[in-house]
C-alpha cells in the first residue's frame, strides 16, 4: 500500500522527465542541417515530427493515466459514495498544476520552435541561385536571367534556391509539396521562396490556388540536377536564345 501511494506521487515527476527529455531531443533544428544549411524543409519536417509527439506520445501517456485513474477510482456500487484518499493542499495543487504545467511548456516549445522556423523560411541565405517566376492562366514561367526563359525548373543541387514570384492576371500558389513549401503569386507583387535542394531530385510544383478553369492543369517539372548538368543545361538554352531573332528595341 505504501509502496502504490510512493508510485503515484511519483507520476507526475516521471512525466515531467519524459517530456523533458523528450523536448531536449528536438529543441534544436540545427542536428538536421545539411551541409551546414538549415533550410525551411528540414525546419518543418522537424517541427511536424514535434507535433506528432506532442500529439500521441504527450497525449497517450495523459490518456493512459487518466484511464488508470477512471478505473481505480470508479463507483463499486450504485450507492457508492467513493472513499478515494484526501489529498492536502500541497498535493492537490501538485496535481493541478504540474500536468497543465506539462502541457504548456510543450506548447511554448512547439511555438518557439515556430517562430524559429518562420525566421530560417523568411532569412534567404546571401549566395542565393535566383530565379523570378511568373504565373498567368494556366502556366509558370521560370525567368533564370540572360534572356533564358523556361516552363520548367531546373536547379543545381547544393545550392539554395531563390525564387522571387508575381502573377499576371489572378492570385496563384506556388506549392513545392516535396520541400515543404507553398507561397501566393500575387499580381503587383513579388513574393518570395528560398528551397536548398540537398541531392538529385524529381518533383514538380502545383498552383495550389483556384485561379479559373484550368487551374488543375497547372504544374510544372522541378528538377534538382548536378552542377555540371545544370551547367549545360543554362548553355544550351542561351544558346537557343540568342540564336533567335532578336525582337527591335524601336
Ligand atoms: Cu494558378
Amino acid at each position: 500500500m505504501r509502496l502504490r501511494k510512493g508510485l503515484e506521487s511519483r507520476i507526475p515527476i516521471g512525466i515531467a522527465t519524459f517530456v523533458a527529455s523528450l523536448c531536449g531531443a528536438g529543441a534544436s533544428f540545427a542536428q538536421g542541417a545539411k551541409h551546414g544549411i538549415i533550410s525551411p524543409t528540414i525546419a518543418w519536417n522537424e517541427t511536424w515530427h514535434d507535433v506528432l509527439v506532442d500529439l500521441f506520445v504527450i497525449g497517450g501517456i495523459f490518456g493512459v493515466v487518466a484511464i488508470y485513474l477512471l478505473i481505480k477510482y470508479r463507483a463499486k456500487s450504485p450507492d457508492a459514495v467513493g472513499d478515494g484518499p484526501k489529498l492536502n493542499f500541497d498535493k492537490a495543487l501538485a496535481w493541478a498544476l504540474v500536468p497543465a504545467a506539462l502541457f504548456m511548456a510543450d506548447d511554448f516549445l512547439l511555438s518557439a520552435k515556430g517562430w524559429s522556423l518562420w525566421n530560417i523560411q523568411r532569412t534567404v541565405p546571401k549566395d542565393a541561385l535566383e530565379v523570378n517566376v511568373k504565373a498567368s492562366q494556366w502556366a509558370f514561367e521560370f525567368d533564370y536571367g540572360n534572356g533564358v526563359v523556361d516552363g520548367d525548373l531546373i536547379v543545381p543541387v547544393g545550392k539554395p534556391i531563390v525564387l522571387r514570384m508575381t502573377a499576371t492576371d489572378v492570385i496563384h500558389s506556388f506549392g513545392l509539396s516535396e520541400y515543404r513549401l507553398k507561397e501566393d503569386l500575387l499580381p503587383g507583387r513579388i513574393t518570395h521562396m528560398w528551397f536548398y535542394p540537398d541531392k538529385p531530385l524529381s518533383t514538380h510544383v502545383t498552383c495550389t490556388e483556384f485561379c479559373g478553369d484550368a487551374h488543375a492543369q497547372m504544374n510544372s517539372a522541378v528538377k534538382a540536377v548536378p552542377q555540371a548538368e545544370y551547367d549545360a543545361w543554362l548553355k544550351s538554352k542561351a544558346k537557343k536564345t540568342s540564336s533567335l531573332p532578336q525582337k527591335s528595341s524601336l
